[in-house]
């Protein structure tokens, strides 16, 4: 068991995490029935409102308060408890963080920030959910600054030993999410608030949706990389296997940093204002920072079949039968990695530069999204919850829990395919996304999306009775199964690896090298932006 004040700090942060699940799945469920024509909304709520409570509490709150807590637990766990400063300055992040919170919910309850989970300008909301939205950033810095002392301190005492495998992935995690939302707090800070204030009457829209992709590009591996961790670290142990290769686990983490933040062009490809060949160049940085997820493919087959031969398991795929399939610590994860498969390939179809005018603003993109980050994404982080949420609370994963887990995951994977799987076709026969049932319901192509819709509303309801039971059995672990004692699962490095090079763990080198893509991928276009901005624009005046 870890410390207990780490303990608490932790599950403080994953209650936060799952009611915001529970209330954006509510959002969930009544913006698929409205968008296919099921129900009517009461009390004049709008679809766009419920869309935005879904995309901000669902991926950005669920999703960071879930992060933070894991990696707050595994630091704790892997580097002892944590110091006094980390500590209280995590506390701090959390106040911070979860005052934002319940600002943003408040103006989007209100109506007064129906700006969806992107809010593009000239999308307009009410100041306060900027400065809500300051809140959770600046929050979240506390944490990532109180997660780098943490390893600073342990360092020195250490005389600079190699940092825990789980800890370093943490202190990755939480740098490429600093770098990622300075971005973010940029046009925040520079032009939402002045803007929405009324201290200026215009906003540069091309420079706003630049600074929001070059965020919203790493924010997708702020979600993937801690559900990375659970497959190179967690996943291992529970197998019985070990885990492949210390260094390749680093290595992919420093390929993320480096190649995941000068990218946010690849959301922008259809967009005006940005030349064709800065497109093309931060499509090929795409497809590099592909390159660490084959990387993570390859070491997890690696660390399957090695765990399977040594069970005995016999021909090219023996070893899928030893699996434990029945433990959802791990089944959850796995059904997380499968659907990662076609999820990537979807991915690299976006990232296609002509590819992407077939799917761009279509309900395809919708689809991919919920395959990555509410599947493989989602999956994990309930995997990691049905043993991390009772190991906090002091409880058991009861074997009744198990196999209710199995069947949360059950329904999840089923009802996503129907969601998801009708998201993609009928994305591809030009259905658009972000789109309100009436506004194209006269559309005359409309009437062919209609199986496909019936297939979403069937799809989103499983899913919502999926995130009831959710609900139902976090609840039961954190506060009713039998008191106990859990396992945190930690894998051990595989005996033959090779060893891990220093340089891996050389902070200044890497941030460095990330710094300077980004120089490179970033000025030039940036410049042209604000030197051919619209006249008497903010942007325009400023510089
Ligand atoms: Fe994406 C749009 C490109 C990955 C999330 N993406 C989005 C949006 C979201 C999102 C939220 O280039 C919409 C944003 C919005 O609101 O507009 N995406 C990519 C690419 C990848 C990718 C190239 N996306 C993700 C992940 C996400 C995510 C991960 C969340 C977590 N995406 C795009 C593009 C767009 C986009 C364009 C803009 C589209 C537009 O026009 O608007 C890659 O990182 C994918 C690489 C992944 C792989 C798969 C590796 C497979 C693994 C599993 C192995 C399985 C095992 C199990 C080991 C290559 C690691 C085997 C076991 C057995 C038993 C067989």
């Amino acid at each position: 068991m870890i410390d207990k004040r780490d303990a608490k700090l932790s599950l403080f942060f994953l209650s936060i995490s799952f009611l915001a699940l529970f209330i954006g799945a509510i959002a969930g469920l009544l913006q698929t029935l409205v968008r296919s024509g099921t129900i009517e909304l009461p009390l004049s709520i709008g679809y766009y409102q419920l869309l935005t409570a879904h995309g901000v509490l669902l991926a950005l709150i669920f999703t960071t308060f879930f992060i933070v807590g894991f990696l707050y637990a595994g630091i704790s766990k892997t580097m002892g408890a944590l110091y006094d400063v980390p500590r209280r300055t995590g506390w701090l992040g959390f106040v911070m963080m979860t005052f934002g919170t319940i600002l943003a919910t408040i103006f989007i309850l209100l109506n007064k920030a129906t700006v969806l989970y992107t809010f593009y300008a000239p999308l307009q909301a009410s100041p306060w959910f900027y400065v809500a939205l300051v809140h959770v950033v600046v929050g979240s810095w506390l944490c990532a600054f109180s997660m780098w002392n943490q390893y600073y301190i342990w360092k020195k005492k250490t005389n600079n030993k190699l940092s825990p495998l789980f800890s370093y992935m943490a202190v990755m995690t939480m740098a490429l999410w600093f770098i990622a939302t300075l971005g973010v707090a940029a046009t925040i800070l520079l032009q939402f608030i002045p803007w929405s204030i009324g201290w200026v009457d215009k906003i540069d829209i091309l420079i706003s949706r630049t600074l929001f992709w070059y965020f919203g590009h790493p924010l997708v591996y702020f979600w993937l990389l801690p559900a990375y961790m659970c497959w190179y670290v967690v996943i291992p142990k529970i197998i019985g296997g070990k885990i492949f290769s210390d260094a390749l686990a680093r290595l992919a983490f420093v390929l993320f940093l480096l190649f995941s933040i000068p990218v946010g062009f690849h959301h922008q490809l259809l967009e005006p204002g940005i030349s064709h060949s800065w497109k093309f160049f931060q499509v090929v940085l795409t497809f590099m920072v592909i390159v660490p997820s084959l990387m993570t493919a390859f070491s997890m087959f690696a660390v399957f079949e090695t765990a399977g031969r040594k069970k005995g398991a016999r021909g090219l795929f023996g070893w899928v039968k030893v699996l434990p399939w029945k433990d959802v610590r791990f089944f959850a994860p796995m059904m997380g990695m499968l659907i990662f498969v076609p999820a990537g390939a979807g991915g690299i179809i976006n990232a296609s530069h002509q590819l992407n005018q077939v799917i761009h603003n279509t309900l395809w993109v919708t689809g991919h999204f919920h395959l990555t980050v509410a599947s493989t994404v989602a999956l994990t982080f309930f995997g990691i919850a049905y043993w991390l949420v009772p190991y906090l609370s002091g409880r058991t994963l009861t074997p009744q829990m198990n196999k209710l887990g199995i069947i949360q995951t059950i329904m999840w994977t089923i009802g996503m395919a129907f969601m998801s799987g009708a998201m993609h076709v009928v994305g591809l026969f030009g259905a658009p996304r972000r789109t309100a049932y009436t506004t194209y319901s006269d559309h005359p192509q409309a009437l062919d999306w209609v199986p496909y819709q019936a297939a979403m509303a069937i799809g989103g309801t499983i899913l919502f009775l999926a995130i009831l039971l959710l609900i139902y059995i976090i609840g039961y672990l954190a506060f009713k199964a039998p008191i106990g004692e859990m396992d945190f699962p930690l894998g051990e490095v595989e005996e033959k690896a090779t060893s891990t090079p220093i340089i891996l763990e050389n902070w200044k080198l890497w941030v460095g090298i990330s710094a300077a893509l980004i120089f490179i991928a970033y000025t030039l276009p940036f410049w042209h932006m604000i030197e051919h901005g619209p006249p008497g624009s903010p942007g325009y005046k400023f510089w």
